[in-house]
């Protein structure tokens, strides 16, 4: 069994550099810090690497500050864990160092993933990857910390949308009751921190990214566009943009909800949330990945030809949709 494989790998080692995905989410940043903590614990060397910064919201985090963007720092001869990432591109400028790694141990949720390690816990039941490292923390008998609960918490509430998404199960619930439990976290204050508060900055940008509103395929496919200019505009951060793509997917009716962001005049990053549509497929044609209900992709064209290529596969992923529902009903 995975769980079994990656458990003897974690005891084996004596050190670790743990490396979670670039513009780290509240999963990925959880999951690292979690499970960064256990592993010191059981007194190994760890070091916690992710490629872009750590966003404000989460530097309430214990240890957050100790998460480092270079290699500088990287530990040789040491076991690389791979955290929330479905290949290893997604590690940025730690690919390379990861694939020098003696053992890697690839610890993921996304549909997609490569399998890229030595082992390979991926589980796309879970949630999160902060759900795969809680059983997996208690399938090591390792006393979790006040730290590695709200972290976990963390990981668990932002990659369900405070456990609102379609991918939040019973056993998500589970986990997060223990350590609501026996560390007396307060919800309230933990989700105000990750989803609530918002600088000023936020929401002029959003006013901005809410003016580019368009709609195709009869008002079901929506889309949203960003760029370098308006962060710069809005004095708003990159992470700023995080989420925002809801907006697209939750107007009424709306199948795919699309955000692109315009990252350079030749390179445009694209994201996908639906309702019914496979957009981790979506993606897939586009050469990115992802999961069913979100997912995304990088092209490397100007803005226009990007829009038309993503709008064009977005159109084919509904007709597939709708002829699927038409052949659904006439068997009935
Ligand atoms: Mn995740």
């Amino acid at each position: 069994m995975e769980q079994k494989k990656i458990i003897a790998l974690l005891r084996r080692y004596r050190s670790f550099n743990l490396v979670a995905h670039v513009q780290p989410d509240g999963d990925s940043i959880g999951s690292l810090l979690a499970l960064g903590e256990a592993l010191q614990s059981m007194g190994k060397t760890v070091r916690l690497f992710t490629a872009d910064r750590v966003p404000a919201k989460y530097n309430f985090l214990q240890g957050s500050d100790s998460i480092l963007s270079t290699t500088e720092g990287w530990l040789a001869d040491s076991a690389a864990v791979v955290l929330d990432c479905s290949d290893l591109e997604r590690t940025g400028i730690f690919s390379e160092a990861i694939r020098g790694a003696p053992a890697i141990i690839n610890i993921d949720h996304h549909l997609s993933n490569h399998h890229f390690g030595t082992a390979n816990l991926v589980d796309p039941q879970a949630a999160a990857t902060g759900e795969i490292i809680f059983y997996l923390l208690q399938a090591m008998a390792l006393p979790f910390s006040r730290a590695i609960a709200e972290s976990l918490y963390i990981a668990l509430s932002t990659d369900t949308g405070s456990f609102k998404f379609e991918n939040t199960t019973a056993s998500t619930h589970r986990a997060a009751a223990v350590l609501l439990e026996q560390f007396k976290l307060n919800p309230g204050v933990l989700s105000e921190q990750v989803f609530d508060l918002r600088p000023l900055p936020f929401y002029i940008l959003l006013k901005k990214v809410l003016g580019t509103l368009e709609l195709h395929g009869g008002k079901k496919i929506a889309a949203l566009t960003a760029s370098r200019e308006m962060l710069e505009q809005s004095g708003a951060l990159r992470e700023d943009l995080d989420g925002m793509i809801n907006f697209a997917r939750n107007i009424e009716g709306v199948e795919i909800g699309i955000m692109f962001f315009i990252d350079s005049p030749c390179e445009v990053k694209v994201g996908f949330r639906s309702r019914n549509v496979d957009v981790s497929a979506l993606a897939g044609a586009l050469g990115g990945g992802g999961h069913i209900r979100a997912a995304g992709c990088r092209l490397k064209e100007p803005y226009g030809r990007a829009r038309e290529k993503v709008l064009r596969e977005a159109l084919r992923a509904l007709a597939a949709l709708e002829g699927a529902k038409g052949e659904g009903a006439a068997g009935k």
